[in-house]
């Protein structure tokens, strides 16, 4: 925390202990060191728990008979929802769920922006979400129709309250962070000696690195957002600057890798299992995907997710319901059957991602729960730079640098 603020710190605290709610044993150890802090995280916010907001609207008169379309339209990202989790829902609930994909922030952001989507329930990042919150694309969640909310952690949901303050539209849908995945194999032999360095971002944002290892394979997320911050961060600027010169120096970094850089993709679990990419800029649960993938397929190749000794980005996944949402009543009977303790577990067993559900780790798997890319521990998670959200200034200055870049000029 050398460097930090009282902010900062206060809010890696929060990070801190959403980390450790998942071992109970080291979460006691810091409630008891703690306690004066740990009560700062839950200040900021309104009770999380069954506070009841003031009912939409539209849903106030039948509030307690369902009289909706037996249909719910979820717009969500890939691969983020363990199979047959949808069709176990339908079963019980009678509601046929379409469940479409997408493959970026800027995708749903453009989505919502045009209005009419057709979904109820979206999936934003905070990053993303706080914006939409303020321009009405979304609306208040009735957490009194949510009896699972309690099975949330309060430290993840004080650290959402950066993008929804009062924690009035959000729910966490899913976490994980931006970093380096690697093939760790087809990497030290790319690199034909060379150690690996103490940062990981180097092997994809240094040329000494990259020019080895544009040889197996460099895929890079397909969005400014993504890219952008993590550059930022590599080059030691605020991930979330609202400096245009910052987006500049990053755009500069970002050119000297940009012949090296072969595929850019958000869905590149394949990509990595399948041997097209060998290091990448991804998302720490879906390179956890990919390593189980491989092992599937029979591949003696180690992926691994890895934990940059400069911290990686810690993104946040939100459930939200659309402003025109048609069928609210069937988002919260889905709201509250994604939060049973048993799908959260699922969600991290097969998944490899944290739902903030502080009741699941009863039945997450012993290597899944001592995974220490999917479970963090708490002296990294300090490292992690937590979501922030961007001025529509910093926007534009950051597409601009990755157009660019992309272009390759
Ligand atoms: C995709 C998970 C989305 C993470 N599998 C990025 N927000």
């Amino acid at each position: 925390f050398a460097n930090a603020s009282l902010g900062q710190v206060s809010r890696r605290f929060c990070y801190l202990v959403s980390g450790m709610s998942n071992n109970m044993k080291k979460l006691a150890l810091v409630l008891a060191a703690s306690a004066a802090m740990l009560a700062a995280c839950g200040k900021k916010e309104e009770p999380v728990v069954a506070a009841p907001a003031p009912a939409p609207v539209a849903a106030a008169p039948a509030a307690a008979v369902n009289t909706e379309e037996k249909v719910l339209n979820i717009y969500n990202w890939p691969d983020y929802i363990p199979e047959g989790m949808v069709a176990a829902f339908e079963k019980e609930s009678g509601i046929k769920v379409n469940y479409d994909t997408f493959e970026t922030n800027e995708a749903l952001q453009a989505k919502l922006v045009a209005g009419n989507t057709g979904y109820d329930i979206v999936v934003p990042g905070t990053v993303f979400a706080k914006s939409q919150i303020e321009g009405g694309l979304l609306q208040p969640l009735d957490k009194a129709r949510i009896k699972n909310l309690a099975n949330l952690d309060p430290a993840l949901m004080a650290t959402m309250t950066k993008a929804d303050p009062g924690n009035k539209y959000l729910l966490p849908w899913g976490w994980s962070f931006t970093t380096v995945g690697i093939n760790k194999t087809k990497v030290e032999k790319a690199l034909a000696g060379m150690p690996m360095p103490e940062n990981a971002w180097d092997l994809v944002f240094d040329p000494q690195y990259t020019a080895k290892l544009k040889s197996c394979g460099i895929a890079f997320l397909d969005s400014p957002t993504e890219i952008l911050p993590a550059a930022l961060h590599y080059i030691g600027k605020d991930a979330y600057s609202n400096n245009v010169e910052d987006y500049k120096a990053a755009a500069a970094m970002l050119a000297k890798v940009r012949k090296d850089v072969r595929m850019f993709s958000s869905t590149m679990i394949d990509d990595i299992a399948g041997g097209k990419a060998c290091a990448a800029i991804g998302w720490g649960g879906d390179i956890n995907i990919a390593a189980g993938r491989a092992k599937e397929n029979g591949s003696k190749d180690v992926i691994e997710a890895l934990l940059p000794s400069t911290g990686a980005l810690i993104f946040i996944d939100s459930i939200a319901l659309t402003k025109d949402a048609k069928h609210p009543n069937n988002a919260y009977a889905f709201i509250d059957f994604y939060l049973r303790p048993e799908n959260a577990a699922r969600m991290a067993n097969e998944m490899t991602y944290n739902t903030g559900n502080k009741n699941a780790m009863d039945e997450v798997k012993p290597e899944i729960a001592s995974n220490k890319t999917i479970f963090v521990d708490p002296d990294y998670m300090a490292k992690m730079v937590p979501p922030s959200s961007f001025t529509s200034e910093a926007r534009a200055a950051l597409a601009n640098a990755y157009n660019a870049f992309k272009k390759g000029k």
